[in-house]
Parts: C-alpha cells; structure tokens; sequence
C-alpha cells in the first residue's frame, strides 16, 4: 500500500488545539525533521501501525523502554495480572522490593536503589542528595548530555572561558543556571581546568557515560578514569545518567561495560518494561541521606507502582536470557555497519558511532566525539532521510541527535528490509 497520512493529519490538527503542540513531549512533533507526527494505533514486536494502517519496523521503542519490543506476550501479562489486584497503594509491595534486588545485582555500585516516575526525577533527585551530602552548589554537565528538564540542568555552555551555565529555557532562573558548569565531553584538559578552578565548590559532575542525546558518542579511551580520579581528588561526587544506557549498552550498563564505578547511577526507561519509571542509587552512606531515613526530600505519589513494576521486572527477567546482548549487539553492529558501507558506496560522508543495541549514523565527513563535533551533520539531508525512510515503512527517531534503538524484536528481516529502503532513499536524497 502507497503510503498515506489523512487520518494523522486530522488527528495532528485536533490535537494541536488543546495540546501544547499536539504532542506530551517535543520531540514527537518531528519539527527537526520538517513533517508532521504520525498519529500511532498499536505494536507488536518490532513494529508499529499508525492510524492511516501504514507498518513501520520501529527503531524508536518508546525512546529506548521497549528493549524486548511492541507488546511483548509476557510484559502484557505480568501487567494484565498486577492490574488485577490493583494499580497502587500509596503503600509499599514486594514488587518494588523484587526491581530493587533485580537492579542492585546488577549494578553493585550501589547499595541502595530509589523508584521514581521519570528519568527527569531521577536526575533531580540525584543532583540535589549530592548537594546536600557535599553541602556544595555547583554542578558539572557536558554540552550534548540531556538528563531531563529540571532546572539545574537545562543549561547550555555559556560564551566565553568561565564556561558558566545559561539556560536553554525561559523560566530557568539564572540564579540556578550559574551554578550549572558546561564541560565538552571528551575534553581532559579542560575538564581538569574547571575543577583546578572550581573543584572544592562542586557538588558532583553528571554524565551520560556513553552519550545517546547527541547521538551515540563514545567515551574517548581513558575519558571516564579521568573523569572519576577528578571527583576523587576534590570530593565532588559522580553521577552517572543511565536513563538511556542502563540494560541497553549492556546488561550492567555503561559503568559495567567500562569498569566505573560511579557514586551515583541514574537510571530509567527499561526498568519499567515501557511504563513510567526512574530510579536513583548509591553507596549506602550516600542514599540514607535520603528521606525519611536522612534529612534530604524526595517523594512521588505513583514512586514504585506495582504496574510499572511488574512491567520492569519482566523485562529484566526475559534480558538475562543467555545470549541476549550478543544478539543484541550483532543486529546493532549489522545495521549500523550495513548502513555505513551504503552510505560510502554512494559518496555520503557519514560517521557511525555504535555500542549494545544503540547507534548513530551522523552526516558528517568528521569523527564525531563531542557536541561540536556532532553539530558538524547535515541535519537537512538527516531530515530527508527520516522522511525518505518513514514513507517507505521504517520510523527512525526524528533527529540526526538521537540514537538508533534495536530490540530483541528486532529480526534478520527487519534488518535486511531496513537497509534495502535506505539504499533506495539514499540513493535519491543524495
Ligand atoms: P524522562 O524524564 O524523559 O523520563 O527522562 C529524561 C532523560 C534523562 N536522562 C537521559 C540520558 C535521557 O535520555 C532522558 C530522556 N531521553 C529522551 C530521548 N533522548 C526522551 C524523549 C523525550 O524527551 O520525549
């Protein structure tokens, strides 16, 4: 069937009306990528129909929680079940108890695990236990690492050497913004400057071990030792975001598949099997700072719901089958790879960064290894491509700075399918 969008498009200027808009969070409007949303109907597995009945193999997965994909028979179940006996309590159950251990065996960084509703949350909550235990203020990010919309860290580099934060928003309030330093990820020598500068004044340093939200940039060989010898030179605490990478990358994550051990993980998405979800944790002297068992807030009405629960648990249990991020890995590296080659016999500069069942492909003739670097891309030819591929039934995630999320889902086919449209839509966009 010829692809179509009529009934999207009514659906988009319905919901444009009444929703800031149309759309529950930016990126879905597809702005970056010059066309309208497309309204989703249902998954299953590795793919997704829209409203018009157009199948698409899906490399989105809800933003990386959909790791065993679409619908899978026993995450309905285990879901179907716990809704059964009730969606929440306001009171704790075993299940949170049960996505605790599972979490806490497989990052034995920490000892102790806090559930929250959002990655957003997770990342808060970390950054203000660290400036309570550390009774300091500043903060590090790197430019390129999005870890949710709080305040403290929508914040962009600043102009000049200071490197001060200034915020990326209206509403983010400059008092809170100039506390935020912005590093260049992969930077030694500049990072090593700022906490010479700053170091006895900085709470912690937060990263995305392996940075998906400019697309995938890797960590430059030593660039997380580095990071790590800084903190614990000048008791700055280090958080790692894993939101995105925590059981993607692999089963432990980042931190696993680079031997760190951070102060404090972030963590998200997977753990809640494709319900809302995000957690926190640490070294135990760390998180018993933590209300009610310390001094420090933190609280979430829906915090550890039984549904999002059930969900994660499941998920993690069907990740630990023998072989998973093996296959995981082939399929990330033949797609990436396939797509690589595709695009140099065509005479396209392009740059792939690969890791676990992430990847990107940026139209770029420079290795991408920083934000400035990845900016390098031809986000317009990014764009045509995610549209060349959508109308030809693969739904990409709609910006040249994302990544690429394969599945167990995710078939030989699918792989095959998806690099046979790109070569038709490259060899056409070029
Ligand atoms: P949420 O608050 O959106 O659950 O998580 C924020 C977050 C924190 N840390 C990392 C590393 C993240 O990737 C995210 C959210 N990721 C984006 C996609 N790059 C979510 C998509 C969206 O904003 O709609």
């Amino acid at each position: 069937m010829t692809f179509q969008d009529k009934l999207s498009k009514q659906a988009f200027a319905k919901a444009k009306n009444i929703i800031p808009g149309g759309v529950n969070s930016p990126v879905r409007a597809l702005r970056s990528v010059g066309r309208d949303p497309i309204f989703i109907d249902r998954g299953k597995g590795s793919h997704i129909w829209d409203i018009d009945g157009n199948r698409y193999v899906d490399y989105v997965g809800s933003w990386g929680p959909l790791i065993t994909g679409h619908a899978h028979p026993e995450v309905v179940e285990a879901i179907q079940k716990t809704a059964e006996k009730g969606t929440g309590f306001g009171a704790p159950t075993e299940l949170e108890t049960e996505l605790a251990q599972e979490v806490l065996q497989a990052y034995p960084a920490m000892d102790m695990v806090r559930m929250v509703n959002s990655g957003t949350e997770a990342t808060m909550s970390a950054l203000r236990l660290a400036r309570g235990v550390t009774g300091r203020e500043k903060i590090v990010k790197f430019e390129g690492c999005y870890h949710g919309h709080s305040d403290s860290l929508l914040i962009k580099a600043g102009s000049g050497a200071l490197t001060l934060g200034i915020p990326t928003s209206p509403g983010v309030s400059t008092a809170i913004a100039s506390a935020t330093i912005v590093a260049q990820f992969n930077d030694f020598t500049g990072l090593e400057d700022i906490f010479a500068r700053d170091g006895q004044d900085i709470a912690a340093i937060i990263l995305e071990p392996v940075a998906g939200n400019m697309g995938v940039v890797l960590p430059e060989p030593g660039f997380l030792q580095k990071v790590r010898e800084l903190t614990k030179q000048y008791g700055s605490l280090l958080i790692f975001d894993e939101v995105m990478t925590g059981f993607r990358v692999s089963y432990g994550g980042a931190q696993a598949k680079y031997e760190i051990k951070p102060d404090l993980t972030c963590l998200g998405k997977i753990i809640g099997g494709g319900l809302p979800v995000g957690a926190y944790g640490g070294k135990r002297e760390i998180m018993e700072q933590i209300a009610p068992s310390g001094p420090i807030y933190q609280a979430g009405t829906l915090s550890g719901n039984p549904l999002a629960m059930a969900a994660g648990l499941t998920t993690l249990k069907i990740l630990q089958k023998p072989g998973t991020y093996e296959d995981l890995e082939r399929k990330t590296t033949t797609l990436a790879q396939g797509l690589q080659s595709i695009t140099r016999e065509l005479n396209l500069p392009t740059w792939v960064n690969s890791i676990g069942a992430m990847f990107s492909a940026f139209f770029t003739d420079q290795q991408v290894k920083d934000f400035h670097s990845a900016s390098t891309s031809d986000v317009e030819l990014f764009a045509k491509f995610f549209r060349g591929m959508l109308e030809r039934g693969v739904y990409l995630a709609p910006s040249q700075f994302e990544s690429v999320f394969l599945s167990t889902a995710h078939s030989n086919d699918d792989i095959v399918f998806t690099l046979e449209q790109a070569r038709l839509v490259l060899k056409s966009i070029r």
